[in-house]
């Protein structure tokens, strides 16, 4: 009976704190939908996050991954080229270095600063040069990720194919091992884990720009940011690049 007593009341508090726990659920979101926690960290994926480190600069990844192996990785240069050509991470390692400082700003209003080393597109014009009808590059991403760049745009002064953050080489998170920044285009013209660019003939729609109301070209437009580094606190900026903090 005395048994059959603590059975029950064990019992009792087991369902008051599983009603306790659900009630809790139900008031505060799930943990993924505030990004507290980053679920791909320790795994052999990466993907779209917010959490802990992340807070500081946010990670965009149209659906989850297998972290690229550096090992089997390779670049495949292709479509209206004279020359196709293949690149390995060491090839990478054999152009000039290039850095500079610039913020990536999201079209989702955030935006955050950091210090890029990579390369000038030239660098891949010299290995595969575009045809006379080539007038830009789909990048083709990891995550099936699709975005098309002009070669005005790749040949800008401010854009770099990019290999090192704060002088360390990316993260899977940041798109190891090659990415786009171009800092005059919002982050969804800046392509990570790079896999193949392939010269087309005409402007070509990508990822967000097909689905969303993000305009094809991606230029900043004038309008408020939301820097990660300053709270959040809404700035003014002009369009364009963001050079003024
Ligand atoms: N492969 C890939 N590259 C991508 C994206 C993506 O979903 N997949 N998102 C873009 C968007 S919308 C932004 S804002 C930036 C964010 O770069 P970060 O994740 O390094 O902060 O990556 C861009 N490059
Ligand atoms: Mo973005």
């Amino acid at each position: 009976m005395r048994a059959f007593g603590r059975l029950t009341r064990r019992r009792f508090f087991k369902i008051t704190g599983g009603l306790a726990t659900l009630i809790a659920g139900l008031v505060r979101p799930h943990p993924a939908a505030t990004q507290e926690v980053d679920y791909f960290e320790g795994t052999d994926f990466v993907g779209k996050t917010r959490a802990g480190r992340h807070r500081e600069f946010y990670i965009n990844y149209w659906q989850p991954m297998r972290r690229i192996d550096p090992a089997t990785w390779t670049l495949t240069l292709d479509g209206l080229t004279e020359r196709p050509a293949t690149l390995s991470i060491k090839d990478l390692k054999t152009f000039p270095a290039k850095s500079m400082d610039s913020r990536l700003k999201c079209v989702e209003c955030w935006s955050a600063r950091a210090t890029w080393t990579g390369f000038p597109f030239s660098e891949l014009e010299k290995l595969a040069p575009p045809k006379p009808e080539a007038v830009g590059v789909l990048f083709h991403c990891a995550d099936e990720y699709k975005e098309y760049l002009s070669l005005d745009a790749l040949r800008h002064a401010r854009t770099l194919l990019v290999t090192h953050m704060n002088n360390a080489p990316l993260t899977d998170e940041h798109g190891f091992p090659l990415r786009v920044i171009c800092p005059f285009k919002y982050g969804y013209k800046n392509p990570k884990a790079i896999l193949r660019m392939e010269y087309v003939d005409r402007v070509t729609y990508g990822t967000w720009s097909k689905i969303g109301p993000y305009s094809p070209d991606g230029t900043i437009l004038p309008g408020t940011d939301h820097p990660l580094e300053f709270g959040k606190q809404p700035r003014r900026i002009p369009g364009g690049e963001i050079f003024d903090y």
